[in-house]
């Protein structure tokens, strides 16, 4: 498929898809969440891929919903139409490890795209927000909900309420960001971090991922367990066995994915 407003390309194990709509500071329109959406698909079926980074540019990860193809929603279309939500989750569902690799403005739908992956790194011009209060809406693909798991109450509150955004040193602070990158450095070093995910057991790095995920999802108690059965059954895997046998034998281990 050719893409107009991403670019997307494999190697090494690792996909990167770049947000591509400079004039917009990589605003979601349509055509972005389709093509967005067919390169997540893309990238899962492909068998070469273990890891996926999704970045933009220096200036902009993304600066939210483009508000110029929503503004003169009406209630009502927004609720038949189902405004943006056919396929707004789908970096949420994504089974490959996702990065998102963060360099300047990550607003509204931009903030939240990026809480949907399994990390974000950040560059040191990174910066936050929701500031979707000062346009008249409220978060809608998950910012009040993952904002607040990430960071607690009182700060997503404070951001939600207020549109104020963060920087990247505050991000770190508060957890939203593993870490900061230079950056000019950003792009690389997510690839390098994919890589080396990429070159692991795929299928134990996919259940840890949903372990992972299913803490944020359930009480702590069915969390531990949903951990504890995905772990016995990655004893049925050849990973496992060789990754065991060569700490044994003290040799680099050679992994098939399967
Ligand atoms: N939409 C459309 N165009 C945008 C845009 C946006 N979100 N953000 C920036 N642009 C455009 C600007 O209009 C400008 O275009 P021209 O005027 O040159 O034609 C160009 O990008 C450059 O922007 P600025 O001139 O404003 O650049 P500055 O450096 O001065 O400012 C800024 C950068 C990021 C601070 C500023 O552009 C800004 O505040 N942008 C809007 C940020 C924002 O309010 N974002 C939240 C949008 S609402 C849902 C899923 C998702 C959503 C909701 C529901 N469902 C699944 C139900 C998401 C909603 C949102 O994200």
């Amino acid at each position: 498929m050719a893409y107009e407003t991403l670019i997307a390309d494999a190697e090494d194990g690792v996909a990167l898809i770049t947000l591509n709509r400079p004039d917009a500071l990589n605003a979601f329109n349509n055509q972005l969440m389709d093509e967005l959406t067919a390169a997540l698909d893309r990238f899962e079926a492909d068998e070469s891929v273990g890891c996926i980074v999704i970045t933009g540019s220096k200036k902009a990860f993304a600066a939210g919903a483009d508000i110029k193809e929503m503004r003169e929603l009406s209630y009502m279309d927004a609720y038949y139409t189902d405004f943006i939500t056919r396929n707004w989750e789908r970096a949420s569902r994504t089974r490959k490890p996702l990065i998102a690799a963060v360099s300047g403005y990550a607003l509204g739908g931009g903030c939240e795209l990026a809480m949907m992956c399994d990390f974000i790194l950040a560059a040191d011009n990174a910066k936050f927000g929701q500031p979707e209060i000062t346009i008249g809406v409220s978060p809608g693909a998950g910012g009040t909900q993952r904002l607040t798991r990430f960071v607690g109450k009182s700060k997503a509150m404070e951001m939600c309420l207020t549109g104020r955004m963060m920087d990247a040193e505050e991000a770190e602070r508060c957890g939203l960001v593993s870490r900061i990158v230079p950056v000019d450095e950003l792009v690389d070093e997510a690839k390098s971090v994919a890589k080396k995910i990429a070159a692991l057991p795929r299928a134990t790095a996919m259940m840890t991922k949903e372990m992972v995920n299913v803490a944020y999802e359930t009480p702590l108690s069915h969390g531990i367990m949903f951990e504890r059965r995905l772990f016995h059954s990655l004893f049925a895997t050849e990973d496992q066995k060789e990754g065991m046998e060569a700490f044994v034998e003290k040799r680099t281990p050679h992994f098939n994915n399967r």
